[in-house]
């Protein structure tokens, strides 16, 4: 008898402590720089964009600092690296930030050929065109023969040429490598359409002379699911990108917001209180404090709260939640569950 609760104590320690805390030469450099570098795009409104005091804003910079306050505790702690479409993987595998946090699709050859890790899906997106209104096109299909203008080294261009050949429709493709320069085109009339990911496409249209005099057609060519990315070489670090993304997440789906995370934190909820590390190590077998997923949440908010202030309702773009609601709710935001 006594042998077998001995043996049960032995089991259930195994079972409640996650002890592993291996090491990350990625987190033990932005400890000891004292700030995490965050790759971003050159400026999207929405996702990653500077005013003109440097202050970075959107759903990807807000992404670096959530990470930045697991880290440090202090969302500021964030050097920001713009990077153009074409340059961002290079950047990120010599090493020039710690992580990649720009509107970046996660692809096969993306994530096997280069090397890379993608931590989830951010943003649920997909391809789409804008046209003047004065075009008096309803559909991508009309598009046949048209200039068509996009950034190069992007899924764009791949998925561009692929629409149009099984369509059967002739184009011309204009390509830039900075996303100014395909807006200044488009404006000016060098283009017929533009065409990018569609949440691009509400946020360039912000960039145009007259914004009412565009529409964005209603076909999607593609699956763009947007996600942070960084180097292979170094699985913990993976798995704190990936699990901070995650508890975003989680905390909308447990009501869990930068108002209530106070309160929240005597919640009975054995979903909430392992996430706020009320119950359990979690945080430390990262290598993190056990508090870490109150931080993020106090200093940047929920998933829903990030998505609505920088991309929604409370933002110039107003886009719906629509693929990016919670699978609770008809979409596809869902987060496995800390435990
Ligand atoms: N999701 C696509 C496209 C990403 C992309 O770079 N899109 C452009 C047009 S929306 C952009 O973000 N430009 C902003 C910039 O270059 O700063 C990809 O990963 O290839």
């Amino acid at each position: 008898m006594r042998i077998r609760v001995a043996a049960l104590a032995v089991l259930a320690a195994l079972v409640a402590q996650p002890a592993f805390a291996g090491t990350s030469p990625t987190l033990d450099k932005i400890k000891k720089n004292g700030y995490l570098r965050c790759g971003v795009s050159e400026g999207l409104p929405g996702f990653s964009n500077p005013d003109a005091k440097g202050n970075w804003t959107g759903l990807d910079v807000d992404f670096c600092k959530a990470l930045a306050a697991a880290i440090f505790n202090d969302q500021q702690k964030v050097r920001y690296t713009p990077a153009s479409a074409k340059v961002r993987f290079t950047a990120l595998q010599s090493g020039e930030y710690d992580v990649l946090s720009r509107n970046t699709t996660w692809t096969m050859s993306r994530d096997v050929q280069l090397g890379l890790e993608f931590a989830g899906v951010i943003y649920y997106d997909g391809q789409g065109f804008m046209v003047p209104k004065k075009m008096n096109v309803k559909s991508a299909k009309q598009l046949n023969g048209a200039n068509v203008c996009t950034q190069t080294g992007t899924t764009t261009e791949l998925n561009l040429a692929d629409y149009f050949r099984s369509n059967n429709l002739k184009y011309t493709v204009i390509a830039f490598e900075k996303d100014e320069e395909v807006v200044a085109a488009y404006d000016a009339g060098r283009c017929d359409a533009l065409t990018t990911d569609q949440s691009g496409l509400y946020a360039e249209r912000l960039q145009l002379k007259n914004p009412a005099d565009h529409i964005i057609l209603p076909e999607i060519i593609s699956k763009e699911p947007l996600g942070p990315a960084v180097n292979q070489n170094d699985p913990q670090w993976a798995d704190i990108v990936r699990w901070t993304l995650f508890a975003l997440v989680n905390a909308e789906e447990l009501g869990v917001t930068s108002k209530n995370v106070d309160q929240m934190l005597s919640s009975p909820n054995p979903e909430i209180r392992r996430l706020l590390g009320v119950e359990g190590a979690f945080g430390q077998s990262m290598g993190l404090t056990n508090d870490w997923a109150v931080r993020v949440i106090k200093q940047v908010g929920n998933y829903g709260e990030i998505f609505e202030r920088n991309v929604g309702q409370g933002s110039p773009l107003k886009i719906q939640r629509g693929q990016n609601a919670l699978w609770t709710k008809g979409g596809l935001q869902y987060a496995p569950p800390v435990r």
